[in-house]
């Protein structure tokens, strides 16, 4: 089992990056800092499933967990990308049972679900089959992101479903689903957000959430209200973030200001 199943079983927060630039070198320099898992985005960028390869190979060797943000509910696609290496699946748009259901049986071995088995570069080319099938079921990580007012809800009948093992709000699309684009501090998208949140506790499943601004403070902020599962900013937030900030302090301090 990987260090973000194992940290959120027992209570602890598994913070993660979330790679939208799908190259080898953002995941290799993110692997490097210590986070216990990757998202590679799947679902809003340009990543195929051999470019996710390439970046599963970039951090072949380090502890992190790379998970892939799915482009929908596509049970070929979590296939390919799982075939590939992928330790567990992001699964967008999770708004009813059924669907919640269909996200745990897509990324599991029969009996619990229906994941082709092949000799795939996830079980070293069958060199590790026997193993890899055996605890895969239990290894996988399923996490179902809440993220439109419809799975708000419906949240205890998602969460009633075995084996998600997460959840994680979109804070954007949740906020697109109740009229309020981009508008992620509308007092009706906090409380939708701790409605979920409040949701997850009675369930007893972690509560996760993309923290997109990049910013410390935020990430401790929701750990403290009981959220497990973070993604901290995104990497082209990281680029943004510095570039404007390096350039903006060069304009204040320095005659370069017109
Ligand atoms: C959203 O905010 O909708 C997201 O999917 C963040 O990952
Ligand atoms: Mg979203």
């Amino acid at each position: 089992m990987g260090r973000t199943k194992a940290k959120l079983q027992n209570g602890q927060p598994a913070l993660g990056g979330w790679i939208m630039i799908g190259h080898p070198s953002v995941a290799e320099l993110l692997a490097g800092e210590g986070f216990d898992w990757l998202a590679v985005d799947m679902e809003h960028t340009s990543t195929t499933v051999r470019t996710f390869h390439e970046l599963s190979l970039a951090v072949k060797g380090s502890a992190v967990d790379l998970l892939v943000r799915l482009p929908g509910h596509d049970p070929q696609i979590t296939k390919l990308v799982l075939d590939s290496g992928a330790d567990g699946i992001i699964v967008p748009a999770v708004n009813t049972p059924e669907q919640a259901r269909e996200a745990v049986a897509m990324a599991k071995f029969p009996p619990h679900g229906h994941r082709g088995a092949s000799l795939c570069r996830a079980t070293d080319f069958g060199r590790n089959f026997r193993d890899y099938y055996r605890n895969h079921n239990e290894n996988v990580l399923v996490v179902c992101m809440l993220e439109h007012i419809d799975a708000v809800n419906n949240v205890d009948a998602i969460l009633a479903v075995p084996g998600i093992d997460a959840t994680f709000i979109g804070p954007y699309d949740l906020s697109a689903s109740m009229g309020l684009p981009g508008q992620t501090d509308h007092p009706d998208v906090l409380e939708a957000q701790q409605t979920l949140l409040a949701a997850c506790k009675r369930h007893g499943v972690p509560a996760g959430i993309h923290v997109v601004p990049v910013g410390g403070d935020e990430v401790s902020r929701r750990i403290g209200e009981g959220f497990r599962f973070i993604a901290c900013g995104i990497d082209t937030e990281f680029l943004l973030f510095a570039a404007r900030h390096m350039l903006q302090e060069v304009m204040d301090t320095s005659e370069v200001r017109d």
